[in-house]
């Protein structure tokens, strides 16, 4: 993450005091032959121009943060070596551009691979104001402008809104403003009860009246705090069920107390039982949310935001976009990805994630979402990402969050260049190997849609049947004969909750397209794939893939010149990634071969 920042050789030891004086200074740092004036237009707002004068110099004129992104355009195209229209304007395409981080006032980090956290320890505030100012940096260098600092499972002490804590809450917000970050804290739905208030029911005057001195309080202190977000009833965590309100009623309470600040509410829509029987065949876990929320299209208020996962089950490396994000049309929606590597390799495994977001950004209507928020993939560690490598997810989320139009190829590129000095060729060398990385990833662990084949509660490492017999509604109902969910019409019926064209894409087992197959549909290991392959030859044929393709990607690293300390950490973990590719190509085709008794045509090595 850092290594661009030295390149810009930026002096972040003294705070720049606005957007301005610190795009002055970025633009400064760049040479001292480098020509531009800046030109602020306040109405511009975030959006920027940059225009490309015949004498060589450059103008950039933005709104007050506009100018800042336009100065990190421009020096990212420089140093990038981009050629430059005569003129350029930009204008971010979703006004909130979130990052969400699941630090824990302890110190930990939920489903964090990097590190402690970068905000908290021991219960209180401990941040070292340097790394604020760089993290700061990154988020504006790519256009990200939300930063919510605590975990959405908000465990106690939680602090954040309190007197005690506001002030330094408060001079962290001070810190990240220049950067045209504004802070956002993740709330307990039932914080009123830890107050002397016997209820956290939404509709409760003596409730509403708690959220609204709070929500004064804090606005005191911040007064351009972003809003909340909040996890209610979900995985445990309080909400409005408990008094028998539905989430409209819960969020629109929240939203009344924060309106008055131009306070957003952002609402996650991650609700499903989490504590299903798995003998119960008729509830399917990816058909909550939709059953949730779509009854309550149209009833939020206007500074609520739901904010969705991106798929219908939680961040695997194979889902359909959720259903949410294509039928909640009267509602303000939020996409969340997942930027730390749950179930996605822990930043040991090499998973860059433009590949998987284009898909989804390209499947989402012109217009629909109004906001992008990704879960953090930063912690403590020296480099930010733990794997050196994730930090082009970082990275290239920021971009596509501005321009969901970016290109995925262009977008690693330029990453690489601003990181390493590499030669073209070892350049293209690694940015086909970050751009496949997904693939290869999914090739070795999950068949064609099925996910959470993977060891429960840490979800690293390949464990067939870790989620078959458990609460959390995941199954693939493998057998001798069959494996996958019928989630169509003659099966789950989850696939009604989808626009028609949606449906008929997916409805056919003969014309659904491969990677999703067993998402949709439960198949004979008989079933003839497209391409003329078995299924069952097609799971085994896809994890000898992926493991031979993680051993090409271990030559290729070798090879290339990464500096220290980036190459040993980046070697040391291919070993590991190597190492767990086989565990997952053996143990699946295993798995598989001992249900199906189904030999390999092409006769490798399947254990009995
Ligand atoms: C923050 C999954 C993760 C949890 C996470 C949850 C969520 O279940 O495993 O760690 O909790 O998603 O997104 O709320």
């Amino acid at each position: 993450m850092k290594a661009w920042l030295s390149k810009l050789n930026i002096d972040l030891s003294a705070a720049p005091s606005s957007p301005e004086e610190l795009a002055r200074t970025v633009l400064a740092s760049v040479s001292p032959d480098f020509r531009c004036r800046i030109e602020t237009v306040p109405a511009l707002e975030e959006s920027f121009r940059i225009r490309n004068d015949p004498d060589g110099s450059f103008t950039v004129s933005g709104g007050g943060t506009g100018v800042l992104y336009g100065a990190f355009a421009l020096i990212r195209s420089v140093f990038s070596g981009k050629e430059l229209p005569d003129s350029l304007e930009s204008a971010p395409r979703y006004p909130l551009r979130m990052i969400n981080c699941w630090d824990n006032m302890d110190g930990s980090v939920e489903r964090g691979y990097s590190g402690s956290s970068l905000f908290f320890e021991a219960g209180a505030f401990h941040y070292d104001p340097l790394r604020m100012r760089e993290l700061g940096c990154f988020m504006a260098s790519v256009g990200l402008n939300v930063l919510c600092i605590n975990n959405v499972n908000v465990h106690f002490p939680a602090q954040l809104l309190l007197e005690d804590y506001l002030p330094e809450a408060a001079a962290l917000a001070d810190l990240f403003r220049p950067f045209g970050v504004r802070l956002m804290f993740s709330v307990d739905f039932s914080q009123p009860m830890r107050h002397g208030i016997p209820t956290a029911d939404p509709l409760d005057p003596a409730v509403q009246s708690w959220w609204n001195e709070t929500a004064a309080r804090v606005y005191r202190a911040i007064p351009d705090l972003a809003g909340f977000l909040v996890k209610a009833d979900s995985e445990g965590r309080p909400g409005p069920f408990t008094y028998g309100r539905n989430h409209a009623d819960g969020a629109n309470m929240l939203a009344r107390a924060v309106a008055p600040y131009g306070g957003k509410i952002v609402w996650r829509c991650f609700v499903y039982n989490c504590r299903q029987d798995w003998r119960d065949t008729k509830t399917d876990r990816p058909m909550a949310a939709w059953e949730h929320y779509s009854p309550l299209d149209g009833q939020f208020a206007d500074n609520v935001i739901l904010q969705v996962k991106h798929g219908p089950f939680d961040f695997q490396v194979r889902e359909p976009l959720s259903p949410l994000l294509l039928g909640m049309k009267h509602t303000n929606l939020a996409m969340e990805l997942q930027l730390a590597q749950e179930y996605t390799g822990h930043q040991i495994d090499i998973y860059t994630m433009i590949p998987m977001w284009k898909e989804l950004f390209d499947e989402l209507p012109e217009d629909h979402i109004m906001s992008v928020a990704a879960v953090s993939n930063l912690g403590r560690d020296d480099n930010y990402t733990g794997h050196p490598l994730a930090a082009v997810n970082f990275f290239t989320y920021g971009l596509l969050a501005w321009n969901p139009q970016t290109d995925a190829a262009d977008a690693v590129t330029e990453w690489i260049r601003l990181t390493y000095h590499f030669a073209p060729e070892d350049e293209r060398a690694l940015a086909s190997l970050l751009l496949s990385s997904r693939r290869t990833y999914e090739k070795y662990t999950a068949p064609l849609g099925i996910g959470w084949m993977v060891s429960p509660h840490d979800h690293y490492g390949p464990n067939p049947s870790g989620y078959e017999y458990d609460l959390w509604g995941t199954y693939h109902k493998a057998n001798r004969d069959a494996v996958g969910i019928d989630r169509t019409a003659s099966g789950t019926g989850y696939l009604l909750q989808y626009p028609e064209a949606y449906q008929h894409k997916y409805a056919d087992p003969e014309t659904c397209p491969d990677l999703y197959l067993l998402f949709y549909h439960r198949l004979p290991y008989s079933f003839r794939m497209k391409d003329g392959r078995t299924l069952i030859q097609r799971i085994y044929d896809d994890h000898f893939e992926g493991y031979e393709e993680t051993k090409a990607m271990a030559e290729i690293l070798r090879s290339l010149p990464f500096p220290e300390p980036d190459r040993n950490v980046i070697l040391s973990r291919m070993d590991r990634q190597l190492y767990d590719a086989k565990e997952w190509c053996d143990i699946i085709n295993t798995f598989f071969r001992r249900l199906s008794g189904a030999d390999d045509t092409h006769g490798r090595t399947i254990y009995d």
